[in-house]
């Protein structure tokens, strides 16, 4: 069965057809995503750069252009709302990558109030991502050998066929590969062929972000595994956080706060007992030590390589791996292991 999901008020293609399958195309071979839900928050103007750093705790100052670099967004009150990419294409425009969370008002309101030159807006801009160990070789037949040199969240602006993208080493999965930003949404099924196409001998295929892989691998989904009350360390985002960036930067006197102080929960691998695939967790589920809640699993998939349901648990700080705990489920009470993130 095909199946979407909405993201950042977007459809965006989950399956098409064979979880399983595809899941092993992505481990062992090379998958297409259409992630165009994935938008770009652009910044463009004289105070762009300085909007970009007021934006988030990580330093931007060290961001060349051409880089990427992954941020994390935080509140006033240093709890998380947002971790995309920021991409520097010139020292007055820049992209937010973004997560499942409206960045752009957030953007236009500190812009605003900052009473800073920079116009915010959200482009034509549509990422398709082509991952797996083959990736590489696919983008280079296409795109030619200086592929193989970008560094991670390095990217060039580029055009194949009159199509104009801008390719950078990047993708929501450990297994390597490309994101094609398409800059011209008229042009999408001709990218969407093409890479399909140069992909033939490397036995490409469709897919989607894979949430066994995404798991296994230890990664984030923001809004999915917060709350409105997590902050960057409680889900190892720590150490994308300089605590030294100027204190005009949104929320962090009160990161500063928090890591003095050492963060009240924490992110935890969980391996669920069983070994039969259940249902997707929907909500978060709580999590039990001796019959008193510490925590909940936010996210519950079947592993294939670990042939066991593995979670993430949020969870007190008390609640260490090697640990047991109880999870409340739909279907009853299932006992789990706690373990350190990520499972590979
Ligand atoms: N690509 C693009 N935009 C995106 C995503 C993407 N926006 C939404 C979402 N994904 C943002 N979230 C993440 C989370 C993790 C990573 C990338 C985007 C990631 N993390 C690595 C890790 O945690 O090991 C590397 C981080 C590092 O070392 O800098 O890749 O996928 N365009």
């Amino acid at each position: 069965m095909t199946s979407a999901s909405v993201y950042n008020r977007m459809m965006l293609p989950m399956s098409f057809g064979d979880p399983e399958a595809e899941y092993w195309r992505l481990m062992t071979g090379v998958s297409m995503w259409d992630v165009g839900v994935e938008r770009q928050v652009q910044l463009a103007g004289p105070d762009a750069g300085r909007l970009a750093q007021i934006l988030c705790a990580r330093d931007l100052s060290v961001c060349k252009v051409g880089q990427g670099k992954y941020v994390p967004i935080c509140n006033h009150d240093g709890f998380l709302i947002n971790d995309p990419i920021v991409l520097k294409l010139s020292d007055c425009l820049f992209w937010f990558s973004i997560a499942d969370s409206d960045m752009w008002l957030w953007a236009r309101a500190i812009a605003a109030e900052r009473g800073l030159d920079v116009e915010i807006s959200e482009p034509d801009v549509s990422p398709l991502a082509v991952q797996g160990p083959k990736a590489e070789a696919v983008v280079a037949s296409l795109f030619g050998d200086w592929v193989r040199e970008l560094k991670y969240f390095w990217f060039k602006e580029t055009e194949i066929a009159g199509i104009p993208v801008t390719v950078q080493r990047s993708g929501w999965s450990k297994q390597g590969g490309f994101e094609l930003y398409l800059r011209d949404g008229r042009k999408g099924a001709a990218l969407w062929n093409l890479v399909k196409e140069a992909g033939q001998p490397w036995g490409i295929g469709p897919g989607a972000p894979s949430s066994a892989e995404r798991v296994e691998s230890g990664l984030l989904n923001s809004v999915g595994d917060t709350d409105e009350t997590t902050s960057p360390f409680e889900v190892r985002l720590g150490k994308f956080v300089d605590l030294d960036v100027p204190d005009e930067v949104v929320g962090i006197q009160a990161l500063r706060r928090i890591a003095a102080a050492g963060p009240k929960r924490h992110q935890l691998g969980l391996v669920l007992e069983g070994d039969t695939p259940q249902p997707i967790g929907l909500s978060w589920e709580e999590i039990r030590q001796n019959g008193i809640k510490v925590g909940s699993m936010t996210t519950c998939v079947w592993s294939p390589r670990l042939q066991s349901n593995i979670g993430y648990g949020l969870v007190a700080a008390s609640c260490k791996p090697d640990q047991t705990v109880e999870i409340v489920r739909p279907n009853g009470v299932v006992c789990a292991k706690v373990v350190e993130l990520p499972f590979f």
